[in-house]
């Protein structure tokens, strides 16, 4: 590193002091802590994007969030040049960087991996790093934090984007690489007209039934969510959205709402109530990148019906597994393969449902980055975790065969069941998310199939039956101490918790029951199923005390 960039390096980093005593990790989604404790950190995030910015030379994206947490925590992560999440293989770095106990030892740092990786500190080609935020108070001075560590890197530029959905930041870094326009408007004309498209392609005989074109309603979580589906819903013909819950009515992000209040819960968010009975409803989280929906039962007593990522990937995986069968038996195109990926939380009905429709069930421990990895191997994969973060990733080379086919359908035909197929396919890849779970994509994509399908949310819900399952959180000392494999499913530290485990698991007919640490909280998580809800229950608080019994006290 020349001069000039030592200087400028020591003078920013020297105004952001990391506070003592705290070690961070990039976890499941990047860095989350209280909000107070992170401007150093978002400062040498800011320095990471950069720099993966001039490795790979492309444009990186920063994105301040921290999702489903309390409003007074606060996150940072990096969206790579393809629009995913950070290359795993740089989070040691990222670790290093954000636990450096001084400017010196910081500079230090980057100097070995610089060399390490072969990244040339040259200033030169494309450099530029997309910054966004979701609504939280805090994020303003995070973000001017992140744009001063950005500019560190000698050459680097911040784009503030501002107030973002964490899906759109991953979606413009992804079309900016892709030689696309990549604007927020450019982002819902995409969304709304793929959309059209599919509307435009639903067979006749089944565009009129009963429960379907009446609006969806949707919980915001008082986060950025809402007011961007209230702008997306302004292009939309097709679909009535009523949103309750946005940032503008005044409650607090994610406190009694929001997509993991209402899948870990289960119960009516704020701003719901026995006035919707009934109907469709649908629940965001904080960034909007998780979707579940609902239905409140009739005499509720505050409980729901849940509908959850695993019910939208049985949906998403029955429409595209129909389409790719009407397509011809005899070209490469229809030889695709499809694949669906979940984690430990899912549901043990949706796994055997899957199964039975003949698909490849694929399982990864939590967090999306594994999941898309996993599914980023199919032509078609389908990836959802439970808590509705997921969508379906298609491979350029399936999405150049459906490409070169539709090219051939005469301008104002919509061509052969066969061609239909591939249009929807088409539309299908450009309206739902590529670059990381999306909750505005997948609700118009939920949307456009039930209208499609012909189907109420309730004849949705019916594909299978949800095991009773019930899900904890144990605060512990440390939870680090908890070291799984196999997927998350079985513990392998402390030595003795899984086999107390198993014992306690084996008691209960169709029990199954694991523990892993979160990585967005400090907490570990339990959880259970049974074939009722009372024995589920049991069996979760039965193994939150073996947990507290092997690490510590105190579970919620
Ligand atoms: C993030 C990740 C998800 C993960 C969730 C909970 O979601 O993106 O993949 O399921 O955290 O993770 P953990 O159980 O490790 O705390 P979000 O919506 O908070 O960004």
């Amino acid at each position: 590193m020349n001069e000039e960039q030592h200087s400028l390096l020591l003078n920013s980093s020297s105004r952001f002091i990391p506070p003592q005593g705290v070690k961070l990790s990039y976890g499941t989604a990047g860095f989350r802590a209280d909000a107070s404790l992170l401007p150093s950190t978002v400062f040498r995030v800011g320095i990471l994007a950069a720099l993966r910015s001039l490795k790979t030379r492309s444009v990186t994206g920063l994105m301040i969030t921290a999702s489903h947490n309390q409003v007074s925590d606060n996150g940072v992560k990096v969206a790579d040049p393809n629009g995913g999440m950070l290359s795993q293989h740089w989070e040691p770095f990222a670790d290093a960087l954000a636990n450096a106990p001084s400017p010196q030892h910081l500079i230090l740092l980057i100097n070995e991996f610089v060399e390490k990786e072969g990244i040339s500190m040259d200033g030169a080609g494309t450099l530029e790093v997309l910054l966004g935020r979701d609504t939280r108070p805090s994020g303003d001075a995070l973000l001017q934090a992140a744009k001063q560590g950005v500019t560190s890197i000698v050459g680097a530029v911040a784009t503030d984007l501002g107030i973002l959905t964490t899906p759109q930041l991953h979606w413009m870094v992804r079309a900016r690489n892709k030689g696309m326009k990549a604007s927020e408007q450019d982002y819902f004309e995409q969304l709304s007209s793929s959309f059209r498209c599919l509307v435009d392609l639903i067979p006749t005989e089944k565009s009129k039934f009963n429960g379907v074109n009446d609006k969806v309603v949707v919980d915001g979580a008082n986060g950025v969510g809402g007011v961007k589906l209230k702008d997306l819903g302004k292009l939309l013909n097709a679909l009535a959205i009523e949103v309750r819950n946005s940032s503008e009515d005044g409650g607090v992000l994610n406190d009694g709402v929001g997509a993991d209040y209402v899948q870990k819960e289960k119960v009516v968010p704020h701003g719901f109530g026995s006035k919707d009975a009934g109907i469709r409803c649908a629940s965001l989280d904080g960034d909007a990148d998780r979707l579940v929906y609902f239905i409140v039962p009739p005499e509720s007593s505050g409980r729901i019906d849940l509908v959850d990522g695993d019910k939208i990937l049985s949906l998403f995986a029955l429409f595209i597994r129909e389409q790719l069968s009407f397509l011809n038996e005899k070209e490469d195109i229809n030889q695709a393969r499809l694949g669906v990926v979940q984690t430990a939380y899912a549901n043990g009905a949706s796994t055997n449902y899957l199964k039975q429709l003949g698909l490849e069930v694929n399982f990864t421990p939590t967090g999306v980055k594994y999941l898309h990895e996993k599914a980023a191997e199919f032509d078609i994969g389908i990836y959802f975790e439970a808590n509705g973060h997921g969508t379906v990733l298609f491979s350029e080379s399936f999405v150049g065969g459906l490409e070169a086919r539709t090219n051939k359908i005469a301008s104002g035909s919509k061509g052969s069941e066969r061609e239909k197929a591939a249009l929807r396919l088409l539309a299908v890849s450009k309206l739902i998310n590529q670059a990381v779970g999306d909750a505005l994509s997948g609700l118009l994509l939920v949307e456009v199939i039930l209208q499609h399908m012909g189907w109420s949310i309730h004849r949705w819900n019916d594909l299978y039956h949800d095991l009773p399952s019930r899900q904890l959180k144990v605060k512990v000392a440390d939870r680090t101490a908890v070291v799984t494999t196999n997927a998350e499913t079985v513990v392998v530290s402390p030595p003795g918790l899984q086999e107390a485990i198993n014992e306690e698991t084996a008691r209960y007919p169709q029990g199954r029951c694991f523990v892993r640490p979160s990585g967005t909280e400090d907490v570990v998580r339990v959880y259970a199923e049974a074939s009722t809800q009372e024995t589920a229950d049991t069996l979760a608080n039965s193994v939150a005390r073996l947990v507290d019994q092997f690490l510590g006290s105190n579970s919620s």
